[in-house]
């Protein structure tokens, strides 16, 4: 019976982290609602041609119709060499799974990136921590080729020293642990929004 057992959790285990796009497990159960609010960003692993940089805090929110939308702010260098504070607004469309949404996002300004990302919440507790995922191109093999991934605290302070195990597991879960980088917090886009 042991035998089974260990068999099973090490097939488990080889499941999670066979780096497999649609192998990825997301936020059982998600719950919108909870996940509304402000969430600062705390580390980042950066897409291929990074925009964001650091200052990053999202807002979300739930639209009348029960839809996720969101506003976020975060420092940007555009143009080369103008670095300002970037006003992002976004539109989540659901999908069959309550934790993946198909993100469309735009700037307050014309000049600022446009997109339409996937975007998973890999997890939260929603009072603390929280795990985002986007994957924007997968890979011939089913692996990702460039991804994007927030971590996200309520705490402008950073993650609570309980959450960082379960953060740097998730982290490890999806193939990306030791490629994020700390996202600063030092006022910029208190003092550079319009
Ligand atoms: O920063 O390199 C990057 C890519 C992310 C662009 C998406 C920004 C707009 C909206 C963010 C909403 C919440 C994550």
């Amino acid at each position: 019976m042991l035998r089974y057992v260990v068999a099973l959790c090490l097939l488990a285990l080889s499941w999670a982290q066979d780096c497999q796009v649609s192998n990825i497990q997301v936020m059982q159960n998600f719950d919108r609602t909870r996940y509304a609010g402000t969430w600062y960003a705390v580390a980042k692993k950066d897409p291929e041609g990074l925009f964001l940089i650091d200052n990053v805090v999202a807002s979300f929110g739930i639209e009348e119709e029960g839809k996720l939308s969101a506003r976020a702010k975060g420092r940007v260098i555009i143009l080369n060499n103008w670095e300002m504070c970037a006003d992002m607004y976004a539109t989540f469309e659901d999908s069959t799974d309550p934790a993946k949404f198909r993100m469309r996002y735009w700037g307050a300004a014309t000049y600022l990136q446009t997109g339409n990302d996937e975007h998973w919440v890999i997890d939260t507790d929603y009072d603390n921590y929280a795990v985002h995922y986007s994957c924007r191109q997968v890979d011939t093999d089913g692996t990702c080729l460039d991804s994007y991934s927030f971590i996200f605290s309520r705490h402008p302070t950073g993650l609570r020293p309980q959450d960082v195990p379960l953060v740097t597991q998730k982290k490890k879960d999806l193939c990306l642990y030791g490629k994020y980088r700390r996202v600063e917090h030092n006022g910029f886009c208190e003092q550079n929004s319009s």
